[in-house]
């Protein structure tokens, strides 16, 4: 009776910090993705979730982050003069606070999530000069540690804490180094200080309460775990002209931990969902059957890898840094750059059951490689000549134009961004593989994919576990008006089905779920 009693308490105490731990991504009607929209213009997102992810069924959006931030013009207008924050004025080379503001209305109104990328270990670096060179013309201070428009002040900063000679991040091996030192110059916040943790909470309960469903949270590693946890507990439950009154904002921390470092993302896991980078490196190194690796060693894919517990990760291909050799960019991640690669490891993160998916969506940039680093890594979204943004065109097949690669819309991820919501909550079943590179698994009776990544055809008659029927692959086509525009499927009355891909087809993948039958 007493080990009963206190098992209840015990799951009662578990489900109330989980709900407390801010780890459910409050996606609406059974939605189930996330789209990194990285540089795109608020303008352009409001109209892109009105004629595209919400009739596609998109659960959320990263956006790039919406604060004041620095303006560089050498290099000109980096991508990353946005992670170095001046002050937290709604304004970026996004757009204005008016613009964020609506399309984050407009982006509820039709089922579709924002969650917004928080800077809030760091302003800008501190070599970032004197003056008004911000997205709304705030002036600063940099070498002071001067920022007006929140306003911080030298107190407001590590730097005594810091024991490191240089004040920056010497040694990833020593926590305290890199909580308390500089991220390559960024001025450090004091995030123990009740005045800093207070501003920064104000400016995350001000989208909060615009209508943001959760926060990617940047450079957790270089915050201490206490002090995020007292932020965290002073944002407001989110809105409820789109959420279920007490909801929490989804919280999701970068922390780069690919094993072998001072720092593990399982010290953040309890304060909410953490990015698992060893997702996308261990699938690129599958993928490209790099050090040995097959497909068919991915039967046990998720914490049989060791990645963190399922409730806790969010993952994903390629993310705006590990694609232009940032953060843990090795050569085994797999971006837009390999297409067909690149499918088909999004369409496997999309099939499978682990983790809070998030598709990565990219633009162009004049890549240019020498011994091994891109010396164009710096390179902001296609802009005009006084380095503003540009519009992201839509061609009448559906692309993007201007170089933005929109990769969420290429037909083969966008429809397994709906495979994922189809089958959700059903279990990883019906493993097969040829003990090489082709494998299959389905989702119960909801849906089920096959990989041919050999050298060599598939051909092979596999229990699917779906009810008898013709059914449309969502990868080579789609069911359109009834009809199917790619290869049929016939599902026998016993759930067995033939499956036949040449592996020099453009797509060596098949994927059918209840929703394609015909
Ligand atoms: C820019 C300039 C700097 C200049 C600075 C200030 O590039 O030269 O000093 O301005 O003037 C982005 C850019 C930065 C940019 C910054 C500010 O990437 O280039 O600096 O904006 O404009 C670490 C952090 C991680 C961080 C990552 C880039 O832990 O949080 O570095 N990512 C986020 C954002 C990112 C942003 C910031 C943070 C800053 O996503 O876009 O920076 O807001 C190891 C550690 C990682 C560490 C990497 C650094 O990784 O584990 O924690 O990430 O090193 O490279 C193998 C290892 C792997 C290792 C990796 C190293 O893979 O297994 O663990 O090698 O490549």
């Amino acid at each position: 009776m007493l080990i009963v009693t206190s098992m209840k308490l015990f799951i009662l105490a578990a489900l109330f910090g989980f709900s407390l731990a801010q780890h459910n991504p409050n996606f609406k009607h059974g939605r189930t993705s996330i789209v990194q929209l990285f540089e795109w213009r608020w303008v352009d997102i409001a109209a892109e979730c009105e004629r595209f992810l919400g009739p596609k069924g998109f659960g959320g959006i990263q956006i790039s982050p919406p604060a004041e931030h620095i303006v560089l013009t050498s290099p000109w207008h980096p991508w990353w003069q946005r992670y170095q924050p001046i002050g937290y004025k709604l304004c970026s080379r996004s757009g204005s606070e008016d613009e964020l503001k609506d399309m984050i209305t407009r982006c509820n109104n039709v089922g579709v999530n924002i969650y917004a990328d928080a800077v809030i270990n760091h302003m800008c670096g501190a070599s970032g000069g004197a003056g008004t060179h911000s997205a709304c013309g705030s002036w600063f201070n940099a070498s002071k540690k001067d920022f007006p428009s929140v306003p911080y002040s030298s107190w407001d900063f590590n730097d005594k804490k810091c024991k490191t000679g240089s004040g920056e991040i010497e040694d990833y091996g020593d926590i305290f180094q890199v909580r308390d030192c500089r991220l390559v110059s960024l001025l450090d916040l004091a995030v123990e200080k009740d005045y800093v943790r207070s501003k920064l909470a104000e400016y995350m309960n001000k989208l909060i309460d615009m209508g943001v469903a959760g926060f990617r949270v940047d450079a957790c590693k270089h915050m201490w775990p206490g002090d995020l946890e007292n932020i965290y507990h002073r944002l407001h439950n989110l809105s409820t002209a789109w959420f279920p009154s007490g909801s929490r904002p989804l919280v999701y921390q970068e922390v780069i931990d690919l094993g072998g470092e001072a720092i593990s993302a399982n010290e953040y896991v309890r304060l909410g969902r953490v990015t698992e980078f060893k997702y996308g490196a261990k699938l690129g190194t599958v993928f490209r059957k790099w050090d040995g690796e097959k497909l068919f060693y991915t039967r046990n894919w998720g914490e049989g890898w060791g990645f963190m517990s399922d409730g806790h990760a969010v993952v994903f291909i390629d993310n705006h840094d590990n694609q232009r050799g940032h953060g843990a960019g090795g050569a085994s991640i797999i971006t837009f750059w390999d297409s067909k690669l690149h499918k088909m490891a999004v369409g496997y993160m999309l099939a499978h059951p682990y983790g809070v998916a998030r598709v990565m969506s990219s633009y162009r940039w004049n890549r240019h490689i020498e011994n091994g680093k891109d010396k164009n890594d710096w390179m902001g979204p296609p802009s005009y000549g006084n380095g503003t943004t540009k519009p992201v065109p839509v061609n009448p097949d559906q692309t993007c134009g201007d170089g933005w690669v929109c990769e969420h819309r290429w037909r083969q991820i966008t429809n397994m961004v709906i495979f994922r919501n189809v089958v959700n909550g059903q279990p990883h079943s019906n493993w097969w593989d040829n003990q090489s590179n082709q494998v299959a698994f389905g989702r119960g009776d909801r849906g089920f994919i096959v990989f041919n990544n050999d050298d060599w055809d598939l051909d092979v008659t596999l229990n699917t576990g779906m009810p008898g029927g013709t059914y449309c692959d969502v990868i080579s086509g789609q069911k359109e008006g009834g009809r199917c525009t790619g290869k049929q499927i016939q599902v026998g009355d016993d759930g067995h089905a033939h499956f036949r891909i040449s592996n020099t087809e453009e797509d060596p993948f098949v994927a059918i779920h209840a929703e394609s039958k015909l």
